[in-house]
């Protein structure tokens, strides 16, 4: 790129080009393995999906600062990207919505779009919304009480923001000053509740201050912004200042999920408009506009992509299913009494009332 008296944005935020565009790969793999997992659920192999289009240029940016392998992640069912750039595969993603028996998130077990895993330190989902962010205060409470160097991020919308333990996780991070980055990724709609009869005020980002630390409203389109929101909430957690509340503002491009119809209560109008914020031609904009990215290395990159994404569908398809064998196995830490395993699992399933 030519000299120029201005550096990049990228550049004033102490981001590289391989950075940039690393994150790039990352929004671009996540909408891949998204756009995968739809087909797979139209075909019948995938029982559920539930999708973060839209949300991965906040999402990829705000994890982008988290240590993977030291900090730890609480994140939400639309949060593919997030867990993807914390470490999480493809493959990871895919084989956990196959439910295959050797998943990393729960071998199986969970409901599709309940991804996690130990090994990456990302906390497997809960369906009722929003006990997440409980459980990232608790891992924040546990490493200040060990005096370990780690980092919580949740992620959660805006429609959860409004439950009573949001409440008291955000008040008692704030009061103990705990490293924990809470995340809302705003997306104007609780299913089919828009957010003006969800939030009152209009913002969630406000509400900080009433916690005793920072809200900071970014534009979720915009990748560079959200980073160094985030880039500060973690420096600001690492020093022990305490948390920081962001509230990205994206667009939710799909129906809530593969069980919903968007077109039954949002204008068509208003779904075609939400294109023009996809932050992923957006980001590509920008790019372009620094000369870091050409269309000749953007072909190049979404070949990649869709090579990765079939080798993983293929990886993913190819492992084994859950046996009724191990069926207790990630679900009780002791076995079932009277020699568990199979008969076990019979004469439970066999038994009246349960
Ligand atoms: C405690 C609880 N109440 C209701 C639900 C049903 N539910 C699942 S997702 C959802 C909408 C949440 O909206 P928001 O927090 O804005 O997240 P978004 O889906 O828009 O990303 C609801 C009400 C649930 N899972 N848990
Ligand atoms: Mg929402």
């Amino acid at each position: 790129m030519a000299e120029t008296d201005t550096k990049p944005r990228h550049a004033e935020l102490g981001l590289s080009d391989d950075d940039v565009l690393g994150m790039y790969r990352a929004m671009l793999l996540a909408r891949a393995v998204d756009e995968r997992m739809w087909l797979m659920q139209r075909a019948g192999k995938i029982a559920f999906i539930i999708s973060g289009q839209g949300h991965e240029g906040a999402q990829v940016a705000t994890s982008w600062p988290m240590r993977s392998g030291q900090d730890w992640m609480a994140p939400f069912y639309r949060s593919i990207a997030s867990a993807m750039t914390f470490g999480m595969t493809a493959e990871d993603i895919i084989s956990a919505h196959l439910a295959k028996g050797d998943d990393v998130s729960s071998g199986g077990r969970q409901m599709p779009g309940h991804y996690g895993g130990a090994p990456y330190n990302i906390v497997s989902l809960s369906s009722p919304v929003g006990t997440q962010v409980l459980h990232a205060v608790g891992i924040a409470m546990g490493a200040w009480v060990k005096g370990d160097d780690v980092v919580a991020m949740t992620q959660f919308g805006e429609g959860t923001a409004n439950q009573g333990e949001i409440h008291e996780a955000m008040n008692f991070a704030g009061v103990h000053k705990l490293p924990v980055i809470f995340v809302c990724e705003n997306n104007g709609y609780a299913i089919s509740v828009p957010l003006d009869r969800q939030v009152a005020g209009g913002s969630v980002a406000a509400r900080a201050a009433g916690y005793g630390m920072p809200g900071v409203t970014v534009d979720g389109g915009d990748v560079l912004a959200c980073y160094a929101a985030a880039r500060e909430a973690h420096d600001r957690a690492v020093r022990g200042d305490g948390p920081t509340l962001i509230e990205a503002n994206v667009v939710r491009l799909t129906s809530h999920s593969s069980d919903d119809d968007q077109r039954r209560y949002r204008d068509p109008a208003e779904v075609d408009q939400l294109k023009e914020r996809d932050p992923i031609p957006m980001f590509a904009d920008e790019l372009r506009a620094i000369g870091v990215l050409t269309d000749e290395l953007d072909e190049q990159i979404r070949t990649e992509i869709k090579a990765e994404v079939n080798d993983a569908n293929k990886r993913a398809d190819a492992r084994p299913e859950p046996t009724t064998a191990d069926a207790h196995e990630r679900v009780y830490a002791d076995p079932i009494p009277g020699g568990g395993t199979a008969t076990a699992m019979e004469s439970l399933s066999g038994t009246e009332g349960h």
